[in-house]
């Protein structure tokens, strides 16, 4: 059976627990990281020299970072989340870079710069708005990043889109945005993985 190490309050294992739940994929779960089971160990550095969680593992196949997991696990089976065409394939995958370059890393130092107080990375919060406006654009024109119907580019934009409704600054009047969150909270596996532990 697939093994996964991860653990539930980690955005990029909770993107890997909601693609596996899509999936219908049974797999054991091995907790792992902070809190849970060490990533430093000789054991664990073997199966990510960065020692870092998501890392999945198929047989002999051990696969790291978070979005290579994702297409890793979306390339086993057809399936509509990562679609077979190259043109709707690279819609996706445009998408799932640009919310892990562009979205989530000045989102990540803003809400950590505000945790411990410091004022200096409010500079990041220019950046977020920029993602956000340039999201609440293109989810004017469709209901999924990459179409129709929710893909991999969801799951990877979802944490940050569900952090960004935390912050004070989402009262920004963000309309497709904003019905984008309503669409993904009536997914089971977005409420399970993304909303409640994160
Ligand atoms: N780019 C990597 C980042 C992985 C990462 O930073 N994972 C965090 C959790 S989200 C981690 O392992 N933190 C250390 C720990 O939990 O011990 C990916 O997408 O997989």
């Amino acid at each position: 059976m697939l093994k996964v190490y991860g653990r539930a309050n980690s955005s990029n294992s909770a993107k890997v627990f909601w693609l596996l739940d899509e999936l219908g994929e049974d797999y054991e779960l091995i907790l792992t990281g902070r809190g849970f089971g060490a990533t430093d160990t000789p054991e664990f550095l073997a199966l990510n020299p960065f020692g870092k969680v998501p890392v999945v593992q198929d047989g002999e196949t051990v696969v790291w970072e978070s979005n290579a997991v994702l297409r890793y696990l979306a390339g086993r089976q057809p399936n509509a989340l990562w679609p077979a065409d190259p043109a709707g394939r690279s819609l996706a995958d445009r998408w799932m870079d640009w919310a892990s370059i562009s979205l989530t890393p000045p989102l990540t130092r803003l809400r950590k710069a505000r945790a411990a107080g410091k004022a200096e990375a409010e500079a990041d919060l220019a950046a977020v708005i920029k993602a956000v406006e340039a999201l609440d654009a293109w989810l004017a024109r469709q209901p999924y990043l990459a179409g129709e119907t929710l893909s991999l580019a969801d799951i990877v934009a979802a944490p940050s889109v569900h952090r960004w409704f935390r912050l004070p600054e989402s009262s920004l009047p963000l309309p497709a945005l904003a019905r984008y969150r309503d669409r993904l909270e009536t997914n089971e596996g977005y409420c399970r993985h993304i909303r409640t532990p994160l």
